[in-house]
């Protein structure tokens, strides 16, 4: 079974980071090892929530992994608590990657034109430094601003998605990928660039008028696994967005619709049978 390293916070209540990676990839097929970066009451968008940040645990507990030998088909990495972890993770990638090792950045660090409390634009800076370590990056428009020095537009045109995608290659990942592009009326998705092949890809989704926390994490878990799994990308993101997509609008028909967080365990069974087709495709 493939193995995938995802380094991020445990947010205990709230739906996001560790508790979607773990039950995603994990229904995916794919074995997920976690290595939390700090343990929350809830994620940050809550009011008074408690942080105990593990920042010097990483070393130690990877330095046990290395000892035993254990290695990975991926590491994910999403919310690094802080500017150390940062470094860290550039470690953890040096040594556990290889040319095998898939590296998939979600730079988690802000979101509609605004950072996420904690984090500021030396944060950006550094995190633009790890992406130049990645295989994949998945951004949002506003974190993909922040990284790099980019002015934030609600409303924008291809071009401006087209010069965002450029200057996010130019960090050094292979593949960057926007995440919250909406180039038309009621339609929203992302859009790619694949630096190797000098492709661009694109797939949107009819847009749902409602924005709830963790989605990203969803989107990113299910991109990872998929990949890990042996899609190519298009198919593996085309099934990140569909999955997610789905899952907002079986939330919103939920009558108690959590405002915290999306009910991707109501949609997990859709999202394991989406992976098998497109599985027996390449098969
Ligand atoms: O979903 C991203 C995320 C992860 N972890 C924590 C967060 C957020 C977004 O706000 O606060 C702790």
């Amino acid at each position: 079974m493939k193995k995938i390293l995802t380094i991020q916070d445990i947010s205990c209540f709230g739906k996001c980071s560790i508790t979607v990676a773990l039950p995603v990839i994990s229904a995916m097929g794919v074995e997920t090892v976690i290595l939390p970066t700090a343990v929350l009451s809830t994620h940050t968008m809550f009011k008074n929530f408690t942080v105990k940040d593990l920042t010097d645990q990483l070393i130690p507990i990877t330095d046990h992994w290395k000892k035993e030998g254990i290695t990975f088909d991926a590491i994910y990495t999403g919310y690094l608590g802080s500017e150390e972890e940062i470094e860290i993770a550039k470690k953890i990638f040096d040594e556990f990657g290889s040319e095998d090792t898939l590296i998939f950045i979600d730079p988690v660090m802000a979101d509609n034109g605004k950072m996420y409390p904690a984090f500021d634009q030396n944060y950006a800076k550094l995190n633009a430094g790890l992406c130049e370590k990645a295989d994949i990056i998945v951004p949002n428009i506003t974190e993909a601003c922040f990284m790099t020095d980019t002015e934030y537009k609600e409303t924008y045109d291809e071009e401006y998605i087209k010069t965002l995608l450029g200057r996010l290659a130019a960090l050094g990942s292979k593949i960057v990928v926007l995440t919250g592009v909406s180039l038309s009326e009621g339609k929203t998705g992302v859009y790619g660039y694949d630096t190797v092949n000098d492709k661009y890809f694109i797939y949107q989704n009819d847009r749902v008028d409602a924005s709830f926390h963790g989605t990203g994490d969803v989107f990113s878990s299910v991109s990872v696994g998929a990949i890990t799994r042996g899609l190519d990308m298009d198919s593996a993101f085309r099934l990140a967005a569909d999955y997610t997509a789905d899952t907002i609008r079986v939330t919103l028909d939920n009558p108690d619709k959590p405002w915290y967080g999306v009910d991707f365990e109501t949609t997990i069974p859709q999202l394991v049978s989406g992976l098998g087709a497109a599985l027996k495709n390449i098969n």
